[in-house]
């Protein structure tokens, strides 16, 4: 049987080893590398997916954990699942929970059978394991499925990395026997193992045997240092097949983004350009500009002078700062769609640096006018 998803490889950048491509989907196509907004609840928050579609997002993330609880995959399912429910009819990627219940839940144990935890919000004793989060994600019908995992705080000993490592294997193992729609949902698996290379060399090996249609590279971006990750990249990306898409999961820094895709990675996600536009934070080509600070009061233009988005044609700083303090929430639609459209636009420059074998160069150049050391 054909994968739901296929990677298509258009070329490799010949300065950076960066991969171009495309991958296709059940809704649709979308260019690589990636980067994927977050839509945790079914919304990518304060934005309508008309307004994604203005910026070109061809797949977006959602959450396995948080639709569980509320509304519940039983009413998206009755829906005619998350495409219908959230009216998207490009590609969607659900994560499977295990990184959720560890980031966002208290009391957690985790057994051999799943993690036991209790509800962030109501305080209810919950059990989640790779049967559970196949059967929730069948229902959403999202086009990429991912595995359910454990990803360990860093930094983990070598020993409990190597068991957890382990448990993840035999739980990837469980989770293809547990999906139910093969035919119209790719399931990716998630390499862990820490900044252990031979962890991650065994974690690679055991997924890649079980030969899933895509893989992602999870824990990371848990608090490691920047030079740690692209250790880990380096020494990790080999082990996976090159006809197969690769996700950096929990990535979205623009450094991170440009890193990420020099070491061969098509996919990302992070909900940092989201999150810091609700706080008044924006990404521009200059670095980051807090919009709240006063030296903005009188500033008449435009977040990113560079930026050719709906927000830069038509706003001002001042305006938008107003809106922030005031806690409007138009201010904060209009810092999320900039920021969006900010990594949007970065990703479609990567692409192209790539196809003109220039992404080492591109890299210099982004970051001369971005400031070093900015993030
Ligand atoms: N596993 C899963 N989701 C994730 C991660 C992971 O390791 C990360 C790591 N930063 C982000 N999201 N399932
Ligand atoms: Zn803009």
């Amino acid at each position: 049987m054909k994968p739901a998803v296929t990677y298509e490889h258009i070329k490799t950048c010949k300065q950076s080893g960066a991969r171009l491509g495309k991958v296709h989907t059940p809704h649709g196509t979308f260019e690589t590398p990636v980067f994927m907004p977050v839509g945790t609840l079914a919304t990518v928050k304060t934005l309508s997916p008309e307004e994604l579609k203005e910026m070109d997002a061809g797949i977006i993330l959602s959450n396995t954990y948080h639709l569980w609880l509320r509304p519940g995959h039983d009413i998206i399912k009755e829906a005619g699942g998350l495409h219908k429910f959230m009216n998207w009819d490009r590609a969607i990627l659900t994560d499977s929970g295990g990184f959720q219940v560890f980031s966002l839940s208290d009391l957690r144990k985790i057994t051999e059978e799943g993690v036991h935890f209790r509800n962030h919000m109501s305080g209810e004793k919950l059990f989640l394991s790779p049967e559970g989060a196949m059967e929730i994600q069948n229902a959403l019908g999202s086009d990429i499925m991912m595995a359910f995992d454990e990803c360990p705080p860093y930094p983990a000993s070598f020993e409990y990395m190597k068991s957890s490592v382990e448990r993840t294997s035999r739980w990837a193992e469980r989770c293809l026997a547990a999906h139910k729609r093969p035919e119209d949902q790719a399931l990716f698996g998630i390499v862990q193992g820490g900044e252990y290379e031979d962890l991650r060399k065994q974690s690679a090996q055991d997924l890649v045997s079980l030969d899933f249609p895509g893989y992602a590279i999870g824990g990371l971006s848990v608090g490691e240092p920047k030079d740690v990750m692209n250790r880990v990249l380096d020494f990790t990306t080999p082990w996976l097949p090159a006809d197969k898409p690769r996700y950096l999961m929990g990535v979205g820094s623009p450094d991170s983004l440009i890193d990420g895709a020099i070491r061969g990675i098509d996919m990302f996600d992070c909900v940092l350009p989201t999150r810091i536009a609700r706080n008044g934070t924006c990404m521009t080509s200059e670095g980051r500009l807090v919009v709240r600070n006063a030296k903005y009061a009188r500033d008449f233009r435009p977040l990113d002078e560079n930026c050719s988005c709906h927000v830069c044609q038509t706003y001002s700083r001042a305006y938008i700062r107003h809106l922030v303090k005031a806690n409007e929430t138009f201010g904060f639609r209009l810092t999320s769609y900039h920021n969006l459209h900010f990594l949007a636009n970065l990703m479609k420059q990567v692409r192209q640096a790539i196809m003109d074998d220039r992404l080492l160069d591109f890299k210099e150049e982004f970051f001369e006018q971005y400031g070093f050391n900015k993030e």
